[in-house]
Parts: structure tokens; sequence; C-alpha cells
């Protein structure tokens, strides 16, 4: 897998391409990641990628012709190192505030392509032609404004990376392992280490047992509770893909019985 990135600031992307689990997949070959920078594709003295915006207003909007340089560039590199297929070039994904949100799911798509050119912007956007021409597809990181799209870029990849064969360790691969029973989904339980106690907290009980089964279901029941507090959208989801057994519901009856607050409905008093 290759990411060719459009950006005015290469030196950003040293941090998914060379620390922690996504450097290590590329030290060892497993994926690659090529930048390209508009102002290596001007033609005038100042090596001018902006200029202001037409109708007036704040800020300054990148130029077409350097993004439109770049890309041709990583396209004919990808071609001549045989990345993708001629009949199958990788899409063009600008990283926009107005593109569909980036999720686990799509995550998961994205690893089984060859990767694709990414498009950072700067300032208060780029020209919609270059746009229109030459992006498949916008994705955004969620509903928050970011300075450019160098972060999401870099969250987009480490989300698609640690995916791919080989990536993570025995260890770390168990917790993305969809038979294990401490998922389907919902949010983790809480994890603990040594000393037993810390600053007068113990460790909760069962999972000093020794006995899988209990630990297991304590763990279940930790991540039911969570996710029903925090996120009862993910609850839902997982009832509606069938992820919740007949304990879990009765785990999740519980939880509500012991959370749910006095009904505000016609009353004797
Ligand atoms: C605050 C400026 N906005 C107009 C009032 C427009 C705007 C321009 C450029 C907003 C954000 C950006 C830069 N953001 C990204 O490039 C970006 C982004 C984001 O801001 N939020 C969530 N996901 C993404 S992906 C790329």
């Amino acid at each position: 897998m290759r990411f060719d990135l459009i950006t005015l600031f290469p030196e950003m992307f040293a941090a998914v391409r060379d620390q922690g689990v996504s450097g290590r997949a590329h030290a060892r070959g497993i994926w690659s990641l090529e930048t390209w920078n508009p102002r290596d594709f001007t033609t005038d003295v100042h090596r001018t990628v902006d200029d202001r915006p037409y109708g007036g207003g704040p800020g300054m909007v990148m130029l077409a012709e350097p993004l439109a340089l770049a890309v041709e560039a990583a396209r004919a590199a990808r071609l001549q190192a045989g990345v993708d297929a001629p009949d199958a070039p990788a899409p063009v994904v600008l990283l926009s505030p107005a593109g569909r949100t980036h999720d686990q799911a799509r995550a998961q798509r994205w690893a089984e392509r060859t990767g694709a050119i990414l498009i950072c912007g700067r300032y208060e956007g780029i020209d919609q032609r270059f746009i229109d021409h030459y992006v498949d597809e916008e994705v955004s990181l969620g509903d928050f404004v970011l300075s450019g799209g160098e972060l999401g870029a870099m969250v987009l990849v480490d989300s698609v990376v640690r995916l791919l064969p080989g990536v993570l360790h025995d260890a770390e691969s168990a917790v993305q392992d969809s038979f294990n029973p401490a998922l389907s989904g919902l949010l983790d339980s809480p994890h603990y280490t040594r000393p037993e106690v810390w600053r007068g907290d113990a460790v909760p009980e069962p999972l000093l047992s020794g006995h899988h089964a209990r630990i297991a279901v304590w763990r279940r029941d930790q991540s039911l509770s969570l996710t029903a507090a925090r996120r009862p959208d993910l609850i839902h989801r997982a009832r509606t893909a069938g992820d919740l057994d007949a304990r879990d519901e009765r785990a999740l009856n519980q939880i509500n019985r012991s959370t749910a607050k006095p009904d505000a409905g016609q009353g004797s008093g």
C-alpha cells in the first residue's frame, strides 16, 4: 500500500511514517508514503501557491495549477512504481470538513485497496476548479475545525495501516479479532496493571480471581455498562448486528434498572 500526500508541510508526516505501530510497519516495507509539495510545482520567482479570493472575503485560496501538477507527478510515480494497475488508478481524496466522516468501517474498506493520493488543504480553501477536475472523494474527520488537512490525512493513514496484515503483533491483533467476545463494537472494559493497590485503590477482585470465565463476564458487563452510559448508539448498533446474546440483554436490563431515573409521567403525587 502506498499513500501520496500533496502538502505544503511534508515534514509533518514524519509522525506517522517514523513513529509507533505505523512507523514500524513502514520500516518493514508493508506500506510507503511519498510527499509532493505544490510549492515545488510553481513557476514564478516567489513560488506562489495561494491568492486572494474572487468576490472578496477573508483569507487566501490555494491555486489550482500547482496542485494539479503535484497530482500528475504523484500519479506518474505510482504508475512507474507499479503500485496501481494502469486501468485502476488510485483515488484522489481531499481531506475536507465537507466530506463524509471517516470511521472504522471506512478504514476497513481502505485497507483492501492500494492506497490513495491525499490532498491536504491550507488557508481558507482550494480553487473549486481543481476539486471538480481531480478529486474523486472528500473525507472529513468530524465536526471540528482543523487548520489544514495534514492531521486529518495522518489520522486516515494510521487508521488504515494498522489494519494491514502483519502490522500488529499477535497480542495487539487479539483485540481486533472479530471473534473476541470482549468487543463486538462496544467500548472496552477498564484495564489495570501492577501494583495491586495503588494509593489505596485496589484492582477489581474478579481480575485477581484467576477464573477465566468470571473475568470474561466481568469485562463484558463493564463494557456493556460503560457503552450504555456513554454511547447508547453503539448498544443499538451491536444489537442490530446480532452481536448481543441473551446474557448480554439480561445484563443490560440489570444495568438499566440500577441506573433508571424515576419516570416523570402521571404519578400519584
Ligand atoms: C474556519 C474556516 N472555515 C470557513 C469559515 C473553512 C475551513 C477551511 C479550512 C475550515 C477548515 C479548514 C481546514 N480543515 C481541513 O482541511 C480539514 C478538516 C477539518 O477542518 N475538520 C474535520 N476534518 C477535516 S479534514 C480536513
